[in-house]
């Protein structure tokens, strides 16, 4: 018989565009997303997989629901990577003007946001699943739409940035949706 209640799982964050953009892909496998207020600490470190994954494991030694932790970076190539794991921080400090200065004179505008969605259930890290979305920094701020780094995102293959899309067209293509996909499909075939 077919499953006809959906599957109760939580998402730790702060941010609720984020956790708006994931309900509506997970809504699509049956899952509703909660919003719970349990961020673990975030780390410094290189990755945002490190950093989703420490906050997983403090989150998990709190609940013994089912839930995700998501860590999203964006990673300027002709920058290092530059700002990764320090994507919020740089977002507080210089913002976006600054991240665009800092690319004026560079012809490398190529960056990639990279989202980590760690899931976690009865008090243990279960897996973790990346989602990467390659693009280029543009040249001024542009659309109103989405959040944090939207405006200056470019995805590959579109003339216009994730603040000039909607919510289902940026769900298409970013990063978190990649992620958030791979672990519903994952989460159907494990049950
Ligand atoms: P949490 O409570 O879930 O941690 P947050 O907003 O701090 O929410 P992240 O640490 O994942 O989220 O994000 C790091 C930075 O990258 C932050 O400044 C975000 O605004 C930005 N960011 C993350 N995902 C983004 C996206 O899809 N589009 C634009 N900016 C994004």
């Amino acid at each position: 018989m077919q499953e006809l209640t959906s599957k109760k799982i939580s998402l730790a964050t702060k941010n609720m565009d984020k956790y708006e953009e994931m309900r509506n892909i997970l809504e699509d496998y049956n899952l509703d997303l909660r919003v719970v207020d349990l961020k673990g600490t975030e780390i410094q470190a290189f990755s945002v997989l490190s950093v989703a994954e420490h906050s997983a494991k403090e989150i998990a030694s709190k609940t013994d629901d089912a839930f995700i932790v998501e860590d999203s970076g964006i990673y300027v190539n002709s920058l290092y990577g530059f700002p990764g794991p320090y994507s919020a921080f740089v977002y507080k400090t210089i913002g976006l003007g600054g991240i665009v200065r800092l690319l004026k004179n560079r012809e490398d505008k190529t960056a990639e946001f990279h989202s980590a969605l760690v899931y976690g259930d009865k008090g243990k890290v279960v897996k973790s699943f990346i989602g990467i979305c390659e693009g280029t920094i543009s040249t001024d701020l542009q659309g109103e739409l989405g959040f944090g780094y939207d405006p200056i995102f470019i995805p590959k293959g579109k003339k216009k940035t994730f603040a000039e899309m909607e919510l289902n067209e940026k769900n298409q293509i970013s990063h978190r949706s990649k992620a958030a996909r791979i672990f519903a499909e994952w989460l159907e075939n494990n049950k």
